[in-house]
Parts: C-alpha cells; structure tokens; sequence
C-alpha cells in the first residue's frame, strides 16, 4: 500500500468517526429512494452484466469466478442526491485494515453473525466511489439498535471496494440499514467536480432470511 492510499484510509476513519459524533447536517434533500428485499428473492442481485462499469471494475463474468463474490447476497438498495448504496451480506469475515502501518487483522467476535458490505456507487455510472465514509445503524423491527458505527472501507477477490464490518443480527426479520455517506475525498475531474458533495442520509429497509449465503 502506497503512503497516499494510507493516508487517505486513515483520513476516511477520522472523518467517519467525526461524521458521527457530530451527527451529520445537510440532510436537505428529498429524492430519495430505497428498496428493500426480501433477500432469499434476489438470487442474481449481485448480476452486473449489461452495464459498463468502466476499465477498473472486472466483468461480471471474472467477478462470478471467485469464491467470495458467490457469497455477496443482496437485501437491498437506496439511491439520493446521485449515489447508489447496496446492502450486502455474507458469513462473517476476518478483514485487516491498516493502523498505522501495521495491517491489523479483525476476526468476527462471537456474538457477530454476519458481514455487511455497502456497495456505494455514481448512480448514474455505476463508478464504484472509494475514499467516502459511511456509519451504519441497523435496527429491528422494534426500532432497537442491533448494530451501529463506522464502516471499514475495504476490497476482496472481485469483489470491487465497498464499506463493511461484522455485525449481529439477532435472528430472521425485518431491520432497517440507517447510512450516513460522507463526500467521496477522491480528486475529480470536471465531470464530477460537483457530484456526491453532501453529506447523505439513506435508509435501507430489509428483510433478513436468517441465512448468510444465497
Ligand atoms: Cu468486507
């Protein structure tokens, strides 16, 4: 990993854990829109054939061939002020992420039976965006938080970038992914000078199967 890369992950972390605690303003926008799943449905959710992700995001095809794609089931989407969240889940994971410059491992706590991952991308391009920050609060259908905090930014075999952590989720049911996207701190061209420039909230309704595999 490259000192740029590094520094840029732990600019992420800070202003993740900021974002927060100071509980995020520019909430102004109305169009949003969000799908939730019934998640044993989408069986081709993770399917991105058809669209042109651009030269750094593999095929479809070369994305099915790995073993830790196959796992991403997906339980929903949002999309608000031109970003695009999907929710995925899988087993959970022992991820590593950089502190310092120690690549430190996080393996799953008992009580966590799950790995969320969010998908955050252009909504127009479908352009994975890296270098945001979003928290994540997962609710149930009481209302009770099961699973909050700020989400480690990471990538896997085909995989592409995305946003997780290990959760809990206590059994089968209804929840609501509740997301708080910081601007992604990526350099831009023109085009995308004035693009995903506010801080975003967006819910992500879901129903959880009980299963972490599709
Ligand atoms: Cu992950």
């Amino acid at each position: 990993m490259t000192p740029m890369t590094r520094r840029a992950c732990t600019a992420a972390a800070t202003v993740a854990t900021a974002a927060l605690l100071a509980g995020c303003g520019d909430d102004t926008s109305s169009n949003v829109s969000a799908s939730g799943t019934t998640a044993g449905g989408h069986a081709a959710g993770h399917d991105m054939s058809g669209m042109d992700m651009g030269g750094t995001t593999p095929s479809a095809a070369s994305q099915k061939s790995h073993a830790s794609t196959m796992q991403m089931k997906k339980l929903g989407t949002a999309t608000k002020d031109g970003e695009s969240v999907e929710l995925d889940i899988s087993e959970p994971v022992t991820f590593s992420v950089y502190e310092g410059d120690q690549l430190v491992k996080h393996a799953p706590r008992k009580d966590q039976n799950a790995h969320v991952m969010l998908l955050l991308s252009d909504a127009e391009t479908g352009d994975r965006l890296p270098d945001a920050t979003i928290t994540l609060r997962i609710t149930d259908a009481a209302g009770k938080v099961v699973s909050s905090g700020p989400q480690y930014p990471m990538i896997g075999m085909g995989m592409g970038i995305h946003y997780g952590d290990n959760v809990s989720l206590p059994k089968a049911g209804k929840y609501v992914a509740q997301l708080v996207v910081g601007p992604p701190r990526i350099g831009r061209h023109a085009d995308t000078t004035d693009r995903w420039r506010t801080t975003t909230r967006m819910s992500i309704p879901f129903t959880w199967d009980g299963a972490t595999t599709r």
